[in-house]
């Protein structure tokens, strides 16, 4: 099977007994048909992380795509930046993930080095970093480690180095949540997903990806030091934030 072509997601289109959600081949050969289809603002995300990585990649530094899947947010830097003195460290614990960035990376030229990691990211050290990204990551992570894991980046980032935390959110109204949701199926549905795949999908996700409201995340970042932050991005039950390591 070719690893560069995109194949349309189809994964939940056919009637399926219930199992969780897993970053396995299957849904690393459709991620990127997947993820433009079902992250409202995906490719916008994308953009202004490269805008925004223009600004605050310092030379000498290090970049951190934490949970890079097929390197999306890496190959926005890579693009963006151009001094090319500073080097990319793209993780994922998922083999089939990286093994496919991996081939993607030795079929392109870049100026800076881009390390790609097979590594779970709670246990990989962070150092010298001016610019961190958790682009749809930490909703993956178990909610009893998501604080050491933010107050670990925060200690190993540089003074001015900015965070950017991207997550499927809670909305604290219960009734505004539920229209969220509806309206985000809503989106799916034009993306081309029936209601079959887009319930199945649900299903599937339920205990794998655990949503936290914008007040627990921006309470937690500024535990950790982060200060200012705020939501730079948002569309339905989906939002962007950026935080600052005081100079
Ligand atoms: C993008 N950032 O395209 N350690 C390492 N990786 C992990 C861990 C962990 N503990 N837990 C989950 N992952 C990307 C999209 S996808 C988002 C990120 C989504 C990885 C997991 O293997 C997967 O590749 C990624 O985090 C989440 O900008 O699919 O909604």
């Amino acid at each position: 099977m070719s690893h560069s072509k995109t194949q349309k997601d189809r994964l939940f289109a056919e009637q399926m007994l219930p199992g969780d959600f897993a970053f396995d081949d299957n849904v690393a050969s459709v991620f990127e048909d997947m993820i433009n289809r079902s992250v409202p603002g995906y490719k916008t995300i994308l953009a202004m992380i490269g805008v925004m990585a223009q600004r605050y990649c310092q030379p000498g530094s290090v970049v951190y795509d934490l949970g890079c899947s097929l390197g999306g947010a890496t190959f926005a830097v890579a693009h963006s930046v151009e001094h090319g003195d500073y080097s990319i460290q793209a993780i994922d614990n998922s083999a089939a993930m990286i093994e496919r960035l991996e081939n993607k990376l030795a079929a392109a030229e870049f100026s800076p080095t881009i390390h790609c990691q097979h590594a779970d990211i709670l246990e990989f050290p962070v150092n010298n970093a001016s610019l961190v990204i958790l682009n749809f990551t930490l909703q993956f992570i178990p909610l009893t480690q998501r604080e050491a894991l933010i107050e670990r980046i925060y200690a190993g980032m540089n003074p001015g180095g900015i965070l950017i935390v991207s997550e499927k959110i809670l909305l604290p109204d219960a009734r505004l949540n539920e229209l969220m949701i509806d309206l985000y199926h809503g989106f799916k549905e034009t993306m081309g997903y029936s209601k079959l795949e887009i319930s199945q999908k649900r299903t599937a996700l339920e205990n794998v990806l655990l949503p936290e409201t914008l007040a627990t995340h921006q309470q937690r970042l500024r535990g950790a030091g982060f200060d200012p932050l705020d939501v730079w991005f948002q569309c339905f039950n989906f939002a962007s934030l950026v935080a600052c390591k005081p100079d």
